[in-house]
């Protein structure tokens, strides 16, 4: 068999590995090359005499990122990584490699110059198999509550999240935009098909350098028909909690790999604690903030008030001058929204936004006109509340702020293989 041996390695057993070489030893007659593939490491044993002269050859002298077929016996070694070795009766190179620009110690820099090598390393494979589990366990949960999986457009007319973050590009004779957010689209669809949900790229033309703001990341945006606020937050409490369920089950050994303890993980199940942001507020000043109603949260407010949580925190309500011209006006506090930011624990802060949605033509349209926001553009959207308008609410989560705190990285570049920020394109 060749493919998971590495990972679950058969003693006695003649196997067959693909993968490449993570490093290699010599001494003498001996070869010691530890192999790697998608699943896990092992140590190859090569002695000479044990197979063809020109095989050991090439063992000896293979290099770090060499591809090798390699076949052998497999035994109980405890010295060995993993605690295997294979005895090799063949070993052949199948690409050779240039010396490897990666070395043990790298700057930043030079890793993301070479992030199209570095995404091979041990730490980055973690990340993306937990990525995997994550979208795995969010597909599962909304396929199981009945959500539709739809694909609106990424090339757009309007901004969903405000002008200073918008992503221009020439359109023909025109002038369009990289989208910020299905949301408008989401909201139109919901008209067929009650409950959608999204997975593509969001663009945000964030000037700012912060560990956690990319200019392309993933964005998971739900909406549903006759569903407030309340309703909304359960959706998010439920689906989080699967997500991380999902990673539960399938990758303890990647999450052990980063550093992340899995036990730290098991307080994440519904119901969350939900704060309204002018409590938010007075906690804040009780921790020696100098803030105020109409200030937003930001990375370090978001980081005090969850730094000390296990589980993620809903804060609702903030002032309607903090928020987007599509939140509902809260009936019993109407300088409020009706909306909820989700906070993940442990400082990480925001991983979801969303709101009810406003229904009410005139208070969108001022809205609209308040924020200095052309009206023409967004013709289609009122139109929504022109033709058998119904309440709704939905939200949207960055898969790569969800990735960021699961498997507790510094930053959020490395929660995606290639990151685009303010400073980097490149590879
Ligand atoms: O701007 S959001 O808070 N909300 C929206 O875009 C809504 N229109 C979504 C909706 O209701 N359908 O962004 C939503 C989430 C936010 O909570 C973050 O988790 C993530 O998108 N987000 C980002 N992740 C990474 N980098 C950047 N720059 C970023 N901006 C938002």
């Amino acid at each position: 068999m060749i493919g998971r041996i590495l990972a679950e390695p058969k003693i006695g057993e003649e196997e067959r590995v693909r993968g490449w070489i993570y490093r290699t030893r010599s001494s003498g007659a001996i070869v010691f090359a530890v192999v790697r593939d998608s699943t896990g490491i092992i140590q190859v044993t090569v002695k000479k005499g044990n197979l063809p002269d020109q095989e050991f050859e090439a063992a000896k002298s293979a290099a770090i990122e060499a591809s090798v077929f390699v076949t052998g016996r497999v035994f109980e070694d405890k010295r060995a990584p993993g605690g295997h070795e294979l005895r090799a009766s063949s070993f052949k190179v199948i690409g050779s490699a240039n010396p490897f620009p990666i070395t043990e110690y790298q700057s930043e820099e030079l890793l993301l110059d070479h992030r199209h090598l570095w995404i091979r390393s041990r730490e980055q494979t973690a990340v993306m198999k937990i990525k995997a589990s994550v979208l795995e366990g969010a597909r599962k949960w909304l396929k199981e509550n009945d959500f539709i999986e739809v694909t609106p457009p990424i090339l757009t007319t309007n901004a969903c999240e405000g002008g200073v973050t918008l992503f221009k590009l020439k359109y023909f004779d025109r002038e369009a935009y990289l989208s910020q957010s299905a949301q408008m689209y989401l909201e139109a669809l919901i008209f067929s098909l009650d409950k959608v949900y999204s997975l593509t790229p969001s663009f945000r033309a964030e000037k700012s350098r912060t560990t956690r703001h990319l200019t392309e990341y993933w964005h998971l945006e739900l909406e549903e028909a006759w569903t407030d606020n309340a309703g909304n937050m359960e959706i998010q409490e439920n689906l989080v909690s699967a997500m991380v369920e999902r990673v539960l089950e399938d990758r303890r050994e990647e999450l052990k790999l980063l550093g992340r303890d899995p036990n730290t993980l098991k307080a994440v199940r519904p119901p969350f604690k939900r704060m309204r942001y002018s409590q938010v507020i007075e906690l804040l000043k009780g921790q020696g903030f100098d803030i105020s109603i109409g200030s937003d949260l930001g990375a370090v407010e978001e980081r005090s008030i969850t730094l000390h949580e296990t589980a993620p925190l809903f804060v609702t309500n903030f002032p309607r001058e903090c928020k987007a011209f599509y939140m509902k006006e809260d009936p019993d506090d109407p300088t409020t929204v009706n909306c909820a930011d989700l906070l993940a624990p442990e400082g990480y802060g925001e991983i979801i936004g969303g709101s009810e949605r406003e229904t009410d033509l005139d208070k969108l349209t001022s809205r609209l006109e308040g924020q200095g926001i052309p009206i023409s553009a967004y013709e289609w959207y009122l139109d929504l509340r022109k033709f058998g308008s119904v309440p709704h609410s939905g939200f949207g989560l960055g898969i790569e702020r969800v990735v960021r705190w699961i498997c507790k990285l510094e930053h959020i570049r490395d929660a995606i293989p290639f990151p685009r920020t303010v400073a980097r394109v490149y590879p």
